[in-house]
């Protein structure tokens, strides 16, 4: 048994960045368990950041890695960052095929509820646990609820649930692409348009469209995302957007590269506030997508992000993804070769100065990490 247990650790790195992470893996069972797990501490310790939740991803990583299917718990006990109470779940799972604490959970009100609650967009953990309080248990008692005091993009939310609770689809993603990038080019010729996110890294199905643009003059990125949101607007394609522009100053950029500190997150969550996450201008939008073929329109979210060409190669990596990735990115750059990475650049904690980079292979070379395909990044 020790020796079957250190032969998985030969084949599983201190950090996700240094190994690829497919999204077909030998243990979804598992995994599946642990990421439930991951979700209910989010939902649970919303206030108080989320170290219970991290703590899952990370041993649902490791599983990730592992070459075949878990037989006995003696395989994974002393493998990277797998904790006791992940270790006592994984056990269940092996041992009796799955693990009543997981089931408890999966099928308790609150956590139901708080899953049913957060798919409405504009609505984070906080907001989910107030209206499970006050004893809401469906969509439609919120929607037609005369007391419940709603903020904008949860009215947005609630209309279009139908819609925008959807997962969308490979083929789906590439249609609206295709529809977005024929406008960009309309009132931006030029501009690149990639489409990032769960998409580029091979998902079947995304809860949104993430694309990212940039244009190879950098006077032109300046004020490209206001350009192309009033176009956009001006075509009645968007039915909401949150815009966040003019942030992206070298005095901000340095600012988040000198922190060490993690990016922080209001209450409210990822989906709508992403506070110090990056500085890059973006417009986080619901958008009326109307295909040749088809008269009822799409109504989609779709996030849009503009970096200038410089910062190109790190803002698609940052925006890639997955999260995870990007966390292990931080860390094994911070304490394996102090830099500091984001979405902007790579910074050199002692030397004190900025890298440049022409390709996300060449991120990956300034920090001696073997490149990784985007599929590759599935952590
Ligand atoms: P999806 O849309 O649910 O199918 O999955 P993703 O991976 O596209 O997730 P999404 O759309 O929330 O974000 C796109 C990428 O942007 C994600 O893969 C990594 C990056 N990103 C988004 N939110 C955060 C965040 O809160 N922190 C960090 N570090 N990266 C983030
Ligand atoms: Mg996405």
């Amino acid at each position: 048994e020790k020796k079957e247990s250190a032969a998985n650790v030969a084949e599983i790195t201190a950090y996700e960045c240094q190994r690829p992470t497919l999204l077909k893996h030998h243990n979804p069972h598992i995994t599946e368990a642990l990421e439930l797990l991951e979700k209910y501490y989010q939902f649970l310790d919303h206030k108080q950041g989320d170290t219970r939740a991290l703590a899952f991803r990370q041993a649902s990583c490791t599983i990730k890695a592992l070459p075949k299917r878990v037989t006995r718990v003696e395989e994974v006990r002393n493998l990277h960052r797998i904790g006791k109470h992940s270790i006592s779940v994984i056990e269940d799972i092996v041992l009796h095929g799955t693990s009543e604490e997981v089931e408890d959970i999966r099928q308790s009100d609150w956590f139901k509820c708080m899953e049913l609650f957060t798919s409405v967009y504009g609505c984070g953990p906080a907001t989910a646990d107030k209206w499970y309080k006050k004893g809401f248990r469906t969509i439609d008692e919120i929607k037609t609820s005369e007391t419940l005091e709603l903020r904008e993009l949860q009215k947005l939310g609630l209309l279009y649930y139908e819609d925008l609770s959807k997962s969308i689809p490979r083929d789906e993603v590439e249609v609206i692409i295709e529809i977005i990038k024929k406008e960009v080019s309309e009132c931006c010729p030029e501009t690149q348009v990639e489409a990032v996110g769960g998409y580029r890294r091979g998902k079947s199905h995304s809860h949104d469209v993430d694309l990212l643009l940039t244009h190879k003059d950098s006077s032109i990125t300046a004020t490209l995302l206001e350009s192309v949101v009033s176009h956009l607007k001006a075509k009645d394609m968007i039915i909401h957007a949150s815009v966040y522009v003019g942030q992206n100053t070298l005095s901000r950029v340095s600012e988040t590269h000198d922190s060490s500190a993690q990016p922080t997150y209001t209450s409210e969550g990822q989906q709508i506030k992403r506070v110090q996450f990056d500085h890059l201008d973006k417009a986080f939008c619901i958008m009326k997508l109307t295909r040749s073929h088809d008269k009822t329109p799409l109504i989609r979210r779709v996030d849009l992000i503009v970096t200038p060409p410089d910062q190109y190669p790190f803002s698609l990596v940052s925006w890639t993804g997955s999260k995870q990735f990007n966390r292990s990115l931080r860390r094994y750059s911070v304490k394996e070769c102090s830099k500091t990475v984001t979405a902007h650049g790579i910074f050199d904690i002692i030397e004190r100065k900025f890298s440049t980079a022409k390709t996300e292979r060449d991120i990956f070379d300034i920090l001696k990490l073997n490149y990784l395909e985007p599929w590759e990044r599935n952590c």
